[in-house]
């Protein structure tokens, strides 16, 4: 009986003395640190550096990491860093000793340059032109030179079928202010549209080139599940064995078929000037329209907004708001201007006799612009 009093007065009195050493020690030992910078989110510009230093609280022999996300980037106590590309980073900072570890984060947000003023309302450089195949590639109004009529003024570019696209600049930032931005012209009338989903970007690393990240501007359809509409749709066309031959197509649903030579178009339809065989465009996909119930009129109704090439200018078609636009992911960001503005055929119709659809682009214009000055 006695030795077992004992025995329990000891484990009790090893185990407090125990427990109280290791708090002890855990103030002193374990690292704590403070900031130099006391904000946790940060705003910034690319290429201007932000410098944070800490300063030990408690305890010694401490090791510092700092992270952009998970890729360590710095050692040691003073961080010093410039982003070069606009977006949102965390920095996460580490202090360990043999004791412990003290861990921090800091919000930050990098935003893009903005360019003000410009000369022209209109796009003023031209970045790309890859249509797809159609009646009227490789002639006006789809040839290069009518993708260059566009620059600072209207003009008319046919994109040809799904996918064909251009990519053009503005001589300045088009900011996002309330409402409707930007304005893409098209030639529908009120029973032929041809709608073409339109994308923006920022100059994220502000080098003057769309090298960024292209945001899809949300249409009356975005997120349809009805079958109206489909992201991550691709095709690839094929280079006919002859120029006056239709051309295959395939897309990444299994699908294939032909955009249909016509009577009225007798040149070569696939882009003479791409050299390779085959080209794969993608995007996202909208339902096409036309009705071809009555051959000699077949019709292709608009969509209600969000699109050019449909429903007239008189109507307001082809006006679009920087605010709705999406990531690759669907989910909305928040644009404060762009820079950079690509239009894209959004639809595969076969019309006919009419041919295929293919979105016109008739002028691209920031509607803020003389505000702006
Ligand atoms: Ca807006
Ligand atoms: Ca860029
Ligand atoms: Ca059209």
């Amino acid at each position: 009986m006695q030795l077992k009093r004992s025995y329990v007065f000891f484990v009790v009195a090893t185990a407090t003395t125990l427990l109280f050493s290791c708090s002890k020690t855990d103030l002193v030992e374990t690292p704590t640190m403070s900031f130099s910078m006391k904000e946790k989110k940060i705003t910034t510009q690319i290429n201007e550096p932000i410098s944070i230093s800490t300063q030990i609280v408690t305890g010694t022999a401490i090791f510092e990491e700092w992270y952009i996300g998970k890729e360590l980037v710095h050692q040691g106590s003073n961080f010093k860093y410039s982003f070069t590309s606009a977006g949102n980073y965390q920095i996460n900072y580490i202090a360990k000793n043999k004791y412990g570890i003290y861990k921090d984060s800091f919000l930050v947000q990098v935003d893009a340059p903005i360019r003000p003023g410009g000369e022209s309302e209109y796009v003023t450089t031209l970045f790309a032109f890859v249509p797809a195949p159609g009646q009227f590639i490789n002639k006006a109004p789809g040839n290069l030179i009518s993708a260059q009529g566009l620059l600072g003024k209207k003009g008319m570019v046919s994109l040809g079928a799904w996918g064909g696209y251009v990519v053009y600049g503005f001589d300045h930032s088009v900011p996002n202010k309330d409402g409707n931005d930007i304005e893409v012209m098209g030639n529908a009338l009120p029973e032929w549209s041809e709608p073409g989903i339109i994308y923006v970007m920022p100059d994220d690393n502000g080098n003057g080139k769309p090298d960024d990240t292209w945001y899809e501007l949300a249409g009356s359809e975005f997120g349809k599940t009805d079958g109206t509409y489909v992201r991550d749709y691709e095709v690839t066309y094929f280079r006919p064995e002859a120029a006056n031959k239709d051309v295959p197509w395939e897309d990444n649903k299994g699908n294939s078929g032909v955009v249909k030579k016509n009577s009225f178009h007798t040149q070569a339809y696939y882009p003479e000037w791409i050299v390779e065989n085959k080209y794969t465009l993608k995007g996202s996909w909208l339902k096409t329209k036309i009705d071809p119930s009555r051959p000699t009129y077949i019709v292709s109704l608009p969509y209600d907004w969000g699109y050019s090439d449909n429903k007239t200018e008189a109507s307001g078609g082809g006006k679009v708001d920087i605010s709705n636009a999406v990531d690759a992911s669907g989910n909305k960001v928040e644009l404060k201007a762009i820079d950079f503005i690509k239009i894209q055929t959004g639809v595969f119709g076969d019309g006919g006799w009419l041919g295929e659809s293919s979105t016109e682009v008739a002028g691209v214009k920031d509607l803020h612009f003389s505000t702006n000055q």
